[in-house]
């Protein structure tokens, strides 16, 4: 390790031009980011090159923050970095993005990484159980907004910031502390990615996402975030809305939409989202297959809602569960288990959330009223 006056420091602001304030440049990220920066280049410095890698199935937050994470560590360290995800990009949307953004992603089961490699966790931390961070490689670098993880605490370069709304808007003050200019591909998909996560600044969203959002949006391109918001979807997509709006069921403010085998994974966190626009419904539980997992997702409307920590309640060790506030997920390994077992689990697993959300002993009720059996998985 190089001793301090020795660790590289960011540019001089001197050296560049400095930007005018006014709306294309909002508040310039706090001063503690340019330092970080400082630290994060030199926690980098042994490495001969980086691997920036994402969540499994990754989406529009975890595919910007990567995207442009690799941008930053190439540009400070100068080192070839590799941008990776495990899982699939599923949903039209993030297909479309990754198209849109040009950026050469990789899979994570074709990487051989280099022992000389530092690897960097975006969107994602260590023991998340949603990543593919080879059993037995530490990360170099975290970068995230979901809460602190312990299994992080020995990261060189840690930095968790729960109370932003996306990831991408940290990624973005980097940038901006480095004095870098993303492009207009770059740009654009950072910018989408905190809408995305944000539900358009609404959801979590921090001043700093709303300055991250302001930064960017004069150098994106609107005709390619019209592209990724309104891209063509496969009919499985509707399969499944059918399937929801049929199925779904309330008990008070709580919404369960128990869904069959789904076309890709985000596709629940998809119905999740859309059943919440529901007149008053507070809370959306969605669970559906896919491969060999039950998929949960769980959607509330108040940030102190503590979703993160209900998904872990109750999914305990049966599988791996995570997430903020508003938004959380969770995956059972199904292994073997038949169809009408997985039913029954989902059943169970609704009533389990049914009764940590205290609406266990409200009746069920069809929401759209077209099922004839409201309550049962089906
Ligand atoms: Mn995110």
């Amino acid at each position: 390790m190089l001793p301090p006056e020795e660790r590289p420091t960011t540019a001089d602001p001197e050296d560049s031009p400095d930007e005018q304030a006014g709306p294309q440049n909002p508040p310039r990220p706090r001063a503690e980011v340019t330092e970080r920066l400082s630290e994060m280049r030199w926690v980098l410095g042994e490495a001969a090159r980086a691997l920036v890698l994402t969540h499994d199935n990754p989406d529009p937050d975890a595919i910007a923050s990567a995207a442009g994470l690799g941008f930053l560590i190439e540009r400070i360290s100068g080192i070839p970095v590799t941008v990776a995800f495990g899982g699939i990009i599923g949903r039209a949307e993030n297909r479309s993005l990754m198209e849109e953004l040009d950026v050469p992603f990789d899979r994570i089961e074709s990487v051989e990484i280099a022992p000389d490699t530092a690897i960097a966790l975006v969107d994602t931390q260590p023991g998340a159980g949603n990543n593919s961070l080879p059993p037995g490689r530490t990360a170099t670098v975290v970068l995230d907004h979901h809460p602190a993880r312990p299994e992080s605490d020995a990261t060189p370069f840690l930095d968790i910031r729960p109370e932003y709304g996306a990831s991408a808007s940290m990624i973005v003050e980097y940038i901006r502390a480095a004095r870098l200019e993303p492009d207009r591909k770059l740009a654009t998909a950072l910018f989408y990615g905190i809408q995305s996560e944000t539900m358009d600044l609404g959801r979590e969203a921090s001043e700093e996402d709303v300055a991250a959002s302001i930064f960017l949006y004069p150098r994106t391109d609107p005709a390619a975030i019209s592209r990724i918001r309104h891209a063509r979807v496969p009919r499985g997509v509707y399969r499944s809305i059918h399937e929801g709006l049929e199925r779904a069921w309330s008990r008070g403010d709580v919404v369960f939409v128990p869904l069959g085998t789904l076309e890709y994974p985000d596709l629940v966190a998809q119905l999740a989202d859309l059943f919440l626009r529901v007149h008053g419904v507070d809370w959306v539980i969605a669970a559906g297959l896919y491969q060999e997992s039950l998929l949960i997702s769980v959607r509330a409307h108040r940030p102190d809602a503590h979703a993160g920590d209900l998904v872990q309640g109750v999914v305990g060790d049966r599988g791996s569960a995570g997430g903020h506030g508003e938004m959380a997920g969770a995956r059972i390994d199904l292994d073997g288990t038949s169809d009408t077992d997985a039913d029954r689990l989902i059943a169970d697993v609704f009533d389990q959330f049914a009764i940590a959300l205290n609406v266990g002993g409200l009746p069920p009720e069809s929401l759209i009223s077209v099922s004839p059996e409201p309550g049962g998985a089906q």
